[in-house]
C-alpha cells in the first residue's frame, strides 16, 4: 500500500489506514418471528482483518411486546488476552451505546438464547489486523413477544411467571 502511493504519501497512508480501522459499517435488519441468519464475512471462511460491523436489529413493530431472541449457532474467532484482538458483543438496545449483553471471542459462545429487554438488539463484529485465520460466526435472530412476564406491571398481584 505505501509504495503503490509514492514514497511521499507517508502522512497520507497513516491518515488512510487510521481512517480505515475506524470506519464501522452499519447494517439495519428487522427481527421476524421467522428466524434469520446473521454469519461473519466469507463464514466458514476465514473472516479477514482490520475492519468493525454493527448489525442494528429491530422487532417487526406489528409483534406486541417485543423482544429479540438471539442464538449463536457457531463462533470460532481468535482469543487473544481476554478477546483484546477479535470480538463479537450483544448489546440491548439500538445501538452499540446500550449496555453489552454478552461478549465472546476465541471458542466460547452463550450456549441459550440471548434475549434483550425490549424490541430492539445490536451484534458488533471487531476484528483487529492481527490473528484472523478463523471461520468467525453464525447467529440467528428473530423476535417474540415478551408475552406473560409484561403481566407483572398490568396486574395489583404480584404473580411472577418463571
Ligand atoms: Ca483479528
Amino acid at each position: 500500500m505505501f509504495h503503490s502511493y509514492g514514497s511521499g504519501c507517508i502522512i497520507y497512508c497513516f491518515v488512510i489506514i487510521a481512517l480505515a480501522n475506524a470506519a464501522t459499517t452499519y447494517v439495519g435488519l428487522t427481527a421476524h418471528r421467522k428466524r434469520n441468519v446473521i454469519t461473519s464475512p466469507n463464514y466458514p471462511q476465514p473472516y479477514g482483518d482490520a475492519y468493525s460491523l454493527e448489525w442494528n436489529i429491530l422487532a417487526d413493530s406489528s409483534i406486541q411486546n417485543a423482544i429479540v431472541h438471539i442464538k449463536v449457532l457457531d463462533s470460532e474467532l481468535s482469543n487473544i488476552f481476554n478477546c483484546y484482538e477479535d470480538i463479537i458483543e450483544i448489546m440491548d438496545g439500538p445501538s452499540s451505546l446500550y449496555s453489552v449483553i454478552r461478549s465472546f471471542c476465541g471458542d466460547s459462545s452463550p450456549s441459550g438464547i440471548v434475549k434483550t429487554s425490549g424490541d430492539s438488539a445490536t451484534v458488533t463484529f471487531y476484528t483487529s489486523k492481527k490473528d484472523n485465520d478463523y471461520k468467525g460466526f453464525k447467529l440467528e435472530y428473530w423476535a417474540q413477544s415478551k408475552g406473560l412476564y409484561t403481566l407483572k406491571q398490568n396486574t395489583t398481584t404480584d404473580v411472577v411467571f418463571k
